[in-house]
């Protein structure tokens, strides 16, 4: 079920405006905290989160899960340019809550509702009046969230206690690069108990995508499609790259994503070469080539999509004939691509078709020695998503195609990234719609549709 928490966010009738200058700010004793309060998140797949929850007690059989939520971030002692917060990825993805300081615990076997627990800390009506307002322990969280029971931070360490007794198993933590300032994670790795990492298992999890997970990928890849559109429309030869990145990043943000899923990269010319070229301040010319590798974020997710176009709008016979490789070497992997295969399987068809379809293109080389990096990764929560490589495809997986052909001599670099969701008959394009032969990009490109 999904709970439309804007509804309730109605109830906040605004104050009339004041007839002159700015309103006085109200005494903090008659401010009284709205007992219905808006979450900063979007709803909640109640269903989809209490699934993944009982999927993962049932993978650890007995024992106790706990996880920490990200914690806010402090403007002016941390970054003051990036305060922006973002959700823990493994405590998002048992609760689809975008709040702050909680703690998750879920004791196994069960995973149900009676063997899960939300943590929030109390609210602070004082603070709130600062960075709006929370999530507390009540029955506002419990709806929210669709777990039953929501204690009070405060009492974690005692129920914690008990359960570990009750479950007589291991307990399991995040541990990793994310939990690595958590004073009670620390802790607890030291207590003598029998402590594990949920990692691996949550990991092999997220390898395979729900329905929300993929209504989620798809809107993040829908919007990124719009924006590399949107760039391809904007160029012209003398642009910067950053105006690029601007046309590109205010289309993302127009269609609601909450932020990127990775730095834009709009290398032209000579940077078209440098895989991971972020710094966007070179001035485009006649006659360059604009690789545009860029992903928005929508829900948690991220999108992962790279076009190569020329910024006069037309490839030249050499751009095109490099393009072209490159696009039918993506092509003859996605062909390839259905459940059973490997990643490691792809990238080697991949490299055979390139290396195979070269001809002089590459002078003495295969073009393949051009290529030089992976096919493909994982795409979910994290851009380069978590998940062992040598897992074989099964139906919901997501993955990226992208071979390239980088000739730094002629300042030509071709990548072309596509985001690939497995089906139980092969796979399907989630990133089509953005225009990719050399054909589409020039009709758009004259002002076509
Ligand atoms: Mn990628």
């Amino acid at each position: 079920m999904r709970i439309a928490l804007f509804l309730v966010f109605g109830i906040t009738a605004p104050a009339p405006a004041p007839a002159q200058g700015p309103p006085a700010p109200a005494p903090l004793g008659a401010w009284t905290p709205i007992p219905e309060l808006p979450v900063m998140g979007r709803p909640v797949d109640t269903a989809a989160v209490a699934a993944r929850r009982r999927a993962l007690a049932a993978r650890i059989g007995r024992g106790v899960v706990l996880v920490p939520s990200a914690h806010e971030r402090q403007l002016e002692r941390d970054y003051v340019q990036d305060n922006d917060f973002r959700q823990n990825n493994t405590f998002f993805y048992l609760t689809e809550l975008e709040t702050q300081d909680a703690w998750l615990l879920i004791v196994a076997p069960g995973g149900d509702d009676r063997e899960t627990v939300l943590f929030l800390p109390p609210r602070n009506p004082a603070q709130e009046r600062w960075t709006g307002l929370r999530l507390g322990p009540d029955s506002v969280a419990a709806r929210a969230s669709g777990i039953p029971r929501v204690l009070s931070t405060d009492s974690l360490d005692r129920v914690l206690r008990s359960a570990r007794a009750r479950a007589a198993g291991p307990l399991y933590l995040p541990l990793d690069v994310s939990t690595r300032d958590e004073p009670r994670i620390t802790d607890l790795t030291f207590d003598g108990g029998d402590v594990r990492s949920l990692r691996p298992i949550v990991d092999s999890l997220r390898l395979v995508k729900d329905a929300d997970e993929v209504s989620r990928l798809r809107k993040a890849i829908d919007i990124t499609t719009l924006g590399h559109i949107a760039a391809m429309r904007a160029a012209r030869p003398g642009m910067w790259e950053y105006e690029i990145e601007a046309a590109l990043e205010a289309v993302f943000r127009r269609n609601g994503a909450d932020r990127v899923g990775y730095p834009s990269i709009v290398g032209s010319g000579p940077n078209s070469t440098t895989l991971h070229y972020d710094v966007n301040r070179r001035r485009t010319r006649d006659g360059d080539l604009v690789l545009v590798d860029a992903g928005a974020e929508w829900g948690q997710y991220t999108a992962d999509v790279t076009r190569t176009f020329p910024v006069n709008g037309r490839f030249t016979p050499r751009q095109k004939a490099i393009y072209d490789l490159v696009l039918a070497t993506e092509l003859a992997a996605y062909d390839s691509t259905r459940p059973g295969v490997t990643i490691a399987q792809l990238n080697r068809i991949a490299r055979d078709y390139m290396g195979a379809h070269s001809g002089s293109l590459c002078g003495d080389q295969t073009c393949d020695v051009y290529f030089i990096h992976g096919l493909s990764h994982w795409l979910g929560m994290d851009v380069h998503d978590v998940g062992d490589y040598s897992t074989p495809f099964r139906p919901g997986m997501v993955l990226t195609i992208e071979p390239g052909i980088y000739l730094p001599q002629e300042s030509l670099g071709v990548r072309i990234e596509d985001d690939v969701l497995v089906t139980p008959g092969g796979a399907e394009w989630l990133s089509g719609k953005a225009p990719r032969t050399t054909q589409e990009i020039e009709r758009l490109m004259r002002g076509g549709r």
